[in-house]
């Protein structure tokens, strides 16, 4: 059995091949289907851009569709980037244009703020602010119309020095401090285990096991 993910991530769909094959589950993505047009997500919550991922694939290839829309809110930054992190240096921006912009911001803050506590890690990076990566899943089935849905979070801080090399996207600056190590270190297996997207998928996978 194949399950399609609405994604054009490599990332998202390493993670979601290695978590589903454990499963028996074979995953297809928006990379086996280029003549999808690109799909515009101008919903205002992980949520609402996941569903829209998720029915305009299922509706235009008939079949379930599974989407992920996800993020990384920065407490020093008020929740930014959020919804709009993938394009948070803009239009096609690369994960190391993102990144790089998000330590320019939190270094110009801590630059105004002197007052702002700066932590130090055992290697001397500096801990800048709180953070979470926050996941929205949402299943869509073209036959019902209907959706399952479902969200995971993963609490950390941002570093201002990359830590390892795994993972994708703003992990190399995602810090978990209850494992003394960053999400940018853990393997596939570990980073499921703890991450928002592994949360979202417990919580989302009996949701389907109800439903069929
Ligand atoms: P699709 O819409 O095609 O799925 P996308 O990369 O545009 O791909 P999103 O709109 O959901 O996906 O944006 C997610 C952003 O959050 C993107 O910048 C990712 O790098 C980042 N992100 C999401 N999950 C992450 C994770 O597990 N580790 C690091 N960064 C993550």
């Amino acid at each position: 059995e194949t399950i399609v993910i609405a994604t054009k991530n490599a990332g998202k769909v390493k993670e979601f091949a290695h978590a589903l094959e454990k499963l028996g589950k074979k995953t297809a993505s928006l990379l086996d289907y280029p003549q999808i047009p690109d799909i515009i997500e101008d919903g205002l919550t992980f949520l609402e851009n996941a569903r829209i991922k998720a029915k305009t694939t299922g509706d235009a290839l008939g079949v379930p569709v599974l989407a992920d829309d996800s993020g990384l809110r920065v407490e020093a930054l008020n929740g930014e980037p959020g919804v709009y992190s993938a394009r948070y240096a803009g239009e096609g921006a690369k994960d190391s244009d993102n990144n790089a912009k998000l330590l320019k911001q939190l270094n110009l803050i801590h630059a105004r703020r002197e007052a702002l506590a700066v932590e130090l890690l055992p290697d001397g990076s500096r801990l800048l602010s709180k953070a979470e990566f926050v996941c929205a899943l949402a299943l869509y089935d073209p036959a019902t119309g209907k959706f399952l849905e479902a969200e995971g979070t993963v609490e950390g801080w941002i570093t201002d020095q990359p830590h390892g090399t795994g993972g994708f996207g703003y992990d190399p600056l995602f810090w978990l401090p209850g494992l003394s190590r960053g999400m940018a270190e853990l393997t596939k297996d570990e980073k499921q285990q703890i991450s928002h997207r592994g949360e979202a998928l417990k919580k989302l996978l009996p949701l389907l096991e109800q439903a069929q």
